[in-house]
């Protein structure tokens, strides 16, 4: 087995412990605090934590300037504690009344007034808890019926507010994190392409990357090893939400690797080929708990995605390149086929 060349530092968010509620049914199991959250991303070895602006300081939309900075350096101060550090900060987006016809694109100049000043915030908070990475999941940016906005003038109005916050401070970094459905019938920056796409529209595109979640890529009916693959072309896949999901369902956020293994192998593949981390970027997870799941084993989930990235970057660190390279030579795929699932299955080649 070769060392490997990336260098993988894993975080989740604090959603990714959660109550188990879906929109069929109320929650099954009792909420965990944010200290808690904490301990239990030390414990299993994670070294940061995702935050939504509002994870930081709950009900934000009612509370000063003042009270804002005392609850982000109190959530610093227990990150500080446990020797973790925050990946990005992304504003919530999609839940305030404001938000439900869009954000940077509502029809309404006032409550698109709204997101821009409530995403100013969430890069402030940002600085407090010690990041320069914006995650910016774009939920509600698009249409549920076509003929309601005009497409060309929401590509225009993100880009317009991607240059106000790379004005509102000159270290931010942008991950732009597409999705190409849900909870829009059709988001209007829907894959990678068009993430890797917008950056080059701003005023400076080298502060302008993305994130690429397995799940969403599947969403797209692409596979998310190739969208990986197109952001790190260009360097800009900056973080990664890691996952899996059976197909074109709801995005079902399942641990990593669960539905299918060898997706989950050639993503990590790709990373490896890269030297992912090299730059500081991150393996982030985004995945939920089965709702079956009960509390004491509610974060079985994150043990496994973890597990589950470091044995398939052990199955790409044992590749026999040598082999790897006659079969493709010999353009004998079927064998080259062969080769991979016997790896994958541990059987002897
Ligand atoms: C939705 C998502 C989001 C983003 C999060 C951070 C709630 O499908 O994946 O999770 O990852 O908002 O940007
Ligand atoms: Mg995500």
């Amino acid at each position: 087995m070769a060392k490997p060349k990336g260098q993988y530092r894993f975080s989740f968010g604090p959603w990714n412990i959660d109550e188990g509620a879906d929109p069929f049914g109320p929650p099954v199991r009792e909420p965990i605090a944010m200290a808690k959250k904490f301990k239990v991303a030390k414990e299993l070895g994670y070294h940061g934590v995702q935050f939504h602006d509002d994870d930081v300081v709950p009900d934000i939309d009612t509370k000063s300037a003042t009270q804002i900075a005392k609850e982000a350096a109190k959530i610093k101060k227990m990150l500080d504690g446990e020797g973790l550090v925050a990946e990005f900060v992304a504003p919530r987006l999609w839940f305030a009344p404001e938000t439900i016809d869009g954000g940077y694109t509502n029809n309404s100049a006032k409550l698109r007034e709204y997101a821009i000043e409530r995403t100013k915030t969430a890069i402030d908070i940002m600085n407090m808890v010690g990041s320069t990475s914006l995650v910016l999941w774009l939920a509600r940016e698009g249409t549920y019926i076509r003929e309601s906005k005009v497409g060309r003038k929401q590509v225009l109005q993100i880009r317009d507010a991607l240059n106000v916050f790379l004005g509102h401070d000159p270290k931010v970094r942008i991950l732009i994190e597409p999705k190409p459905n849900e909870p829009v019938d059709s988001a209007i920056i829907s894959t990678i392409g068009h993430a890797v796409g917008i950056g080059y529209l701003t005023s400076d595109p080298a502060r302008v990357g993305c994130l690429v979640e397995s799940a969403h890529s599947i969403l797209a009916g692409l596979d998310p090893s190739d969208d990986m693959s197109y952001a790190l072309a260009h360097d800009k896949l900056w973080s990664v939400h890691l996952n899996d999901q059976g197909n074109m369902k709801f995005d079902q956020d399942k641990s990593f690797g669960s539905y299918n293994l060898r997706r989950a192998f050639n993503q990590v593949r790709v990373l490896e080929e890269y030297a992912y981390g090299r730059n500081g970027e991150w393996v982030g997870f985004d995945v939920k708990a089965m709702r079956t799941q009960k509390l004491a084993v509610g974060t079985k989930h994150l043990a496994n995605s973890k597990a589950t990235f470091l044995n398939l970057l052990d199955k790409v660190t044992s590749i026999d390149t040598k082999l790897e390279a006659e079969l493709i030579k010999a353009r004998d795929y079927e064998e080259l086929d062969r080769y991979f699932l016997c790896l994958l299955m541990g059987k002897k080649y």
